[in-house]
């Protein structure tokens, strides 16, 4: 069974005091799921919710340590030559500003747990965040039922089939009763056979993530990160901002449809203007092939058993590639984790990642859905059903990690700062070719596209995107509480 995304090499003797019974199993490591239910609801009946809570609902909710047993387990049925998929049913809760100004009385009407944006929500954040908006400022392209309705909550529950996640979110149903009302809910799954593991736009998902410190055995140029990026307690967070944070965590939702054919097309159409072949147009707009081969490694063509292989599909950090021959400034992984490049290493030998881009760091845990693209739908070039990403992140600052790398990184053409051509002219790296958004009304996106001509060198390009690929339909910005929390302070 694929856990969230990331092969996540973990340590069998685990010498750190991350408390895994504490922390909810998507956060770290990931929960297991080949189907995954996202269950919006709102607070009907708060004391009969908390009572429920505290009796039934935590009792069912999978922590980081259950989730770390599975994942061994899974490697021995793996090992063993099992094919079959478990159902490993994982649960996880959280609840978003207006869910804990409900729960904890004593600060009602919301609470703002040290994030602002937290606090604000997403909706209020959509300007910012690039969204399509109105001259209201308010999202354009989202489902009415997260424009319209208050979200106190959403359950997460994951498992090997469709089958599996609804008969779990059937039980939580019947549990809870009219002390909630479901507002939203939607599967995910795993895209099928030789696309496992890819999101629709084609690419394998989930390559890179952060190691961390007492929980994963780092891959090759795999960095590790304290626990406290992405769990409050620990390290530079030591201090949540309010005790019963601890080991709890933020969590940023977004669904974010995907124009499949369309920007199948984009890639012909450019390629072609650009003169270039469009498979390698589309690696360059990514900085991997499909197959999750990085180019920093391997530009010129792909190499499968590179992009499977964990030992290999991490180990660059760009600082070999100043002149953008093998990647681009503006790929989407050298956009949202730019490595060595922001502050290579100085004279007084400040590795940059540490103090630059680790604090940025996010853990990503979400999952496909909607069908696949139709003959009809290639054949016209026109997405006719929703499909996607249910985008899902984890860290400790929304305002500083997620938030950071879509406003200031992404949507930023002047990020990465203080290129120059060989020429001596400057770069202007323009937006994040992939989940880049241009606030102003036309929507259209430029990113500079060195054109790779070896053995001479890069021709200059621009790639043109004039309409956006990726469109946000939906967000909800959540806390992921503690076990602790959730039978105590949540409950009380
Ligand atoms: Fe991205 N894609 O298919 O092109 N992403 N992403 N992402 N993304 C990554 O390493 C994709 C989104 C990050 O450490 C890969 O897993 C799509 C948002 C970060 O090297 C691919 C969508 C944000 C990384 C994609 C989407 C990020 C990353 C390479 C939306 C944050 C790790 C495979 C539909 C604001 C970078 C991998 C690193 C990797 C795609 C969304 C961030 C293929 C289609 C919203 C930090």
């Amino acid at each position: 069974m694929l856990s969230a995304l990331t092969p996540q090499n973990l340590t069998t003797t685990v010498v750190s005091n991350i408390d895994l019974d504490q922390i909810q199993g998507d956060v770290l490591i990931g929960l297991q799921k080949f189907a995954q239910r996202f269950l919006f609801f709102q607070i009907q009946d708060v004391a009969g919710f908390k009572t429920l809570l505290r009796r039934k609902i935590a009792q069912r909710i999978t922590t980081t340590r259950t989730v770390q047993e599975r994942e061994f387990h899974l490697r021995d049925h793996k090992d063993s030559g099992n094919a079959t998929r478990l159902p490993n049913i994982g649960v996880n809760l959280s609840f978003t500003a207006s869910g804990i100004g409900k729960l904890i009385l004593a600060t009602n009407n919301g609470q703002t747990l040290g994030d602002a944006s937290f606090a604000a929500g997403p909706k209020k954040q959509a300007k910012s965040l690039g969204d399509p908006v109105d001259a209201a400022g308010n999202p354009t392209t989202w489902l009415p039922q997260f424009l319209n309705a208050t979200i106190d909550g959403v359950f997460l529950i994951t498992g090997g089939t469709d089958a599996d996640v609804n008969s779990e979110a059937n039980n939580l149903l019947a549990i809870l009763g009219a002390t909630i009302a479901a507002s939203f809910q939607e599967n995910g799954d795993v895209r099928p056979g030789l696309e496992k593991g890819h999101e629709h736009f084609g690419w394998l998902d989930g390559v890179s993530q952060p190691g961390i410190r007492g929980l994963s055995t780092p891959f090759p140029g795999q960095r590790l990160l304290d626990p406290g990026v992405f769990a409050f307690g620990y390290g530079p967070t030591l201090n949540p901002p309010l005790p019963w944070m601890k080991n709890g965590s933020f969590m940023v939702f977004r669904r974010l449809k995907q124009l499949v054919p369309e920007f199948d097309q984009l890639q012909f159409t450019q390629a072609q203007t650009l003169g270039m072949d469009p498979v390698l147009l589309g690696a360059r707009l990514v900085g991997r092939w499909k197959s999750g081969a990085p180019l920093a490694l391997t530009p010129s063509q792909d190499d499968s058993t590179m992009g499977a292989d964990a030992q290999r599909n991490n180990n660059f950090d760009f600082s070999d590639d100043q002149g953008e021959r093998r990647c681009p400034f503006g790929a989407h992984i050298r956009k949202t984790n730019p490595r060595a490049d922001f502050g290579l290493p100085n004279a007084a030998g400040v590795d940059p990642q540490t103090a630059d881009v680790d604090p940025r760091r996010i853990m990503r845990a979400g999952i496909p859905f909607g069908p696949e693209v139709s003959v009809t739908e290639a054949a016209n070039g026109k997405t006719a059903t929703d499909r996607g990403l249910m985008f899902v992140c984890y860290q400790t600052s929304i305002q500083n990690q997620f938030e950071f790398l879509q406003i200031s990184w992404a949507n930023n053409p002047g990020f990465i700062f203080g290129r120059h051509h060989p020429d001596g002219t400057p770069v202007t790296v323009g937006f994040d070719p992939i989940i880049g958004q241009n606030g102003a009304p036309s929507r259209a996106r430029t990113t500079d596209e060195p054109v790779p001509n070896y053995p001479t060198g890069n021709v200059r390009g621009t790639l043109n995107e004039p309409a956006d690929f990726i469109v946000p339909t939906a967000a909800a910005y959540f806390f992921v509480p503690s076990m602790e929390a959730l039978t105590n302070e949540l409950s009380a």
